[in-house]
């Protein structure tokens, strides 16, 4: 039976007895009923969404978690961003926080609360504060930009994001950098019913004053732009807040030096998206009896080319007409009103880029030197909604390759160096999502591969290629009669999604013809030239631009190397209900998440695992002060060294293992109680040279 004698339940799991996953998620749901949202297992943070505000997170609260470690307070975020702080400035090593949970499990709050721990520590010296402020409000910032509120969540991330900060010796900020990860352009032209478009323009409209809105030529009326309706055409509202959220979107910009002139183009471009989204096209015949287009609200047009400062015949031309090879066609009205949304869509995504590039300009370090470095990684959660089309493909994908590395990182990698070093070993089951990531990834065969395939031009051949390559596969359904028409499906390590494939092709090739292009490049505007630098006609051969998933898999490829160099922090976020609610915890769902997050075996790892592991020669030159005898200079082997460490210290002997080259030790405690020691040796010394010093003068 589960021990929950204690008010607060188990703090940490591995400490559960009888540990099963029925004790597991009952001790969660006993511990989130009491307001405990945090749980560990060993080092890695459960946290459960507790759908309210509470008094969980203040100033004291981190001093205390800074002055006293975090194994011995309550489990909480802040002894996470806590030791990886300490880490990078005790070990000298790069860190990262790895946040992972479905969509609106709490990964954002997370990100967020670890920067303002890291804000709160770190000193204020020289540059430190204004990369500080910096870096706050460029979350802000992006948060506005690049956040919706989904189905799912109010404010879902709809771009992965990895915030790196650099920190100097005394362990104060000094820069940052930002990389983004595909963001869900698609959202711009195409609502499901209940979502919203991207934060920004709800508080653009109800934020903005008279005389910004007199500027954008817009109106208050979220009603009056088709982009802001939902695919059943109903209007999706402003919330309460949009308008003071507006305030602190405008104050991130000009905190992150955005020149007013800056600013009002930004806005600008935002105005422009909205009023081109309201463009109407309608057939038309033209005389030599071939289909083309007219539009019906010139207006519209003319404020856009206002904004713009573009030329209407230019712009019109370019959105109703097509060249192959040198002939110029008329579009009918349905393909206009495609490029109409492409060009919506272009225009955000690539102001977006520009804005996370002006953002790294503004925050990336000016001081020399070496420079240590803590990344927070926030992406988009997994999502399974009743309609799922390329977005949720790139999201998900993403989602199983964080996974990958979770498991590849923690459980098999901890199962074979047990192995290596020679130490007892159960071996623990769990399920290795690798062959999923094979499916989507196959060199030739995989289903993101299959849309590079030169002859898929149409979204009906690229279903053929998926229903000819990876019908037979474990986790792939194709070509069956149980799925809808134009669909297939993919068993995910985290449940099965059913893709629609209507629009993949064109969403991941995402070009826009060279005419439209080059009606951007011309823009009287500061911004639009800028963002489209293949308009510009003096560009000879400009290269064809890599797909929205390979530039995905790059981005992916290149950041999961980078975070197998780092020591890794997991913070895994659980999400209660469906519903949003606080005070409801589904015990089922929760244990759907548990189950496919691995967590039982993380517990199970744990508890006949250890915590750390240290090359000899490492560890006694990390700890050798914290024994007299081997201190200051150790000569006999670094096994020896170790062991003469370990036996000045009140540790029982049963918290290290000595295996073939390293020394396991059991428990995070045991790790800490090493650190105090060594803390308080070097406290001595200091202590001790002082007074030296002061003798000698
Ligand atoms: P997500 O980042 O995991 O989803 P969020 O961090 O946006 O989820 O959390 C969703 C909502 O849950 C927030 O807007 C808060 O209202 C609430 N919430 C989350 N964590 C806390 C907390 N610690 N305390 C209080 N409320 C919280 V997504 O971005 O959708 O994957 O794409
Ligand atoms: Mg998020």
């Amino acid at each position: 039976m589960l021990n929950l004698e204690h008010e607060a339940g188990v703090w940490d799991s591995v400490l559960l007895e009888p540990l099963s996953e029925d004790a597991f998620v009952a001790n969660l749901q006993h511990r989130f009923k009491r307001d405990h949202i945090y749980t560990y297992i060993g080092n890695v943070l459960i946290s459960v969404n507790p759908y309210k505000k509470f008094a969980l997170y203040s100033a004291d609260l981190v001093e205390a978690y800074v002055k006293r470690g975090p194994f011995q307070l309550p489990p909480h975020i802040y002894g996470i961003a806590g030791t990886a702080y300490r880490w990078l400035n005790d070990r000298n090593e790069d860190q990262c926080i790895i946040v992972t949970g479905e969509s609106g499990s709490g990964k954002t709050e997370a990100a967020r609360i670890v920067l303002q721990f890291l804000v709160l520590v770190s000193g204020d010296r020289n540059e430190s504060k204004i990369i500080k402020d910096r870096l706050v409000q460029a979350n802000t910032l992006l948060e506005a930009f690049g956040n919706a509120r989904t189905m799912k969540n109010d404010n879902a991330s709809r771009f992965g994001k990895f915030l790196d900060i650099e920190f100097n010796f005394r362990g104060d900020p000094i820069g940052g950098h930002l990389t983004h990860y595909f963001l869900d352009k698609a959202r711009i032209t195409r609502l499901a019913p209940l979502d919203r478009n991207f934060h920004i323009f709800y508080q653009l409209l109800s934020g903005a004053d008279i005389h910004l809105l007199k500027i954008l030529k817009l109106q208050r009326n979220v009603e009056l732009y088709a982009i802001l309706l939902t695919e059943n055409h109903q209007p999706t509202l402003s919330d309460d807040d949009d308008k003071s959220l507006f305030v602190y979107t405008r104050g991130a910009l000009e905190v992150l030096g955005f020149t007013d002139n800056e600013i009002i183009d930004i806005f600008r471009v935002i105005a422009v998206i909205l009023k081109l989204g309201n463009l109407q096209f309608v057939p038309c015949s033209n005389i030599d009896g071939t289909e083309g287009c007219s539009l019906t609200n010139d207006y519209e047009l003319y404020d856009v080319c206002e904004l713009l400062g573009a030329e209407p015949r230019w712009l019109q031309r370019a959105l109703i007409t097509h060249q192959i090879e040198d002939q110029i066609a008329d579009l009918n009205a349905i393909d206009a009103a495609k490029l109409r949304d492409a060009l919506c869509r272009t225009l955000y995504s690539r102001l977006f880029t520009w804005l996370v590039n002006r953002i790294n300009d503004i925050i990336k370090g000016k001081t020399l030197g070496k420079r240590k470095e803590l990344g927070v990684l926030d992406i988009y959660g997994f999502e399974i909604f009743d309609k799922n089309s390329f977005e949720q493909l790139m999201i998900n994908y993403c989602n199983e390759k964080l996974q990958q590395f979770i498991v590849n990182s923690t459980l098999k990698e901890e199962q074979a160096e047990m192995i290596k070093e020679g130490l007892e070993w159960t071996k623990i089951d769990y399920f290795n999502n690798i062959t999923i990531c094979q499916l989507l990834e196959h060199e030739k065969h995989g289903v993101l591969s299959l849309l590079e395939e030169p002859h898929v031009q149409c979204d009906a051949a690229y279903l053929t290629r998926v229903e000819q390559c990876c019908a037979g596969h474990s986790h792939c359904l194709a070509a069956d009669s149980i799925l809808p028409l134009h669909s297939f499906q993919i068993r995910h390590y985290a449940g099965a999604v059913t893709y629609n494939v209507r629009g993949f092709v064109e969403k991941n090739r995402d070009v826009l013809p060279r005419e439209l292009s080059r009606a951007m490049f011309r823009c009287d505007h500061p911004l639009i030239p800028v963002l489209f630098p293949e308009g510009n006609p003096k560009r000879c051969n400009p290269k064809r631009p890599a797909s929205e998933s390979f530039q995905l898999r790059v981005s992916l490829e290149s950041l999961f190397k980078e975070l197998h160099g780092r020591r890794a922090h997991h913070v895994r976020c659980l999400k209660p209900n469906e519903s949003k609610r606080p005070r409801s915890f589904e015990m089922a769902l929760v244990q759907h998440q548990v189950r496919y997050l691995c967590l039982l075996p993380t517990v199970q790892l744990w508890r006949t695992g250890y915590c750390l592991r240290l090359g000899y020669v490492q560890f006694v030159s990390r700890y050798k002060m914290v024994s007299g005898s081997t201190w200051p200079k150790w000569r006999g082997s670094p096994v020896e060294g170790a062991s003469l460490i370990l036996r000045s210290l009140p540790i029982p002997s049963a918290e290290f293992t000595f295996g073939r080259t390293k020394l396991f030790v059991r428990s995070p405690r045991t790790v800490f109680e090493l650190e105090d020691f060594r803390r308080a040796r070097l406290h001595d010394l200091a202590m001790l040279v002082q007074r030296i010093w002061r003798g000698y003068r």
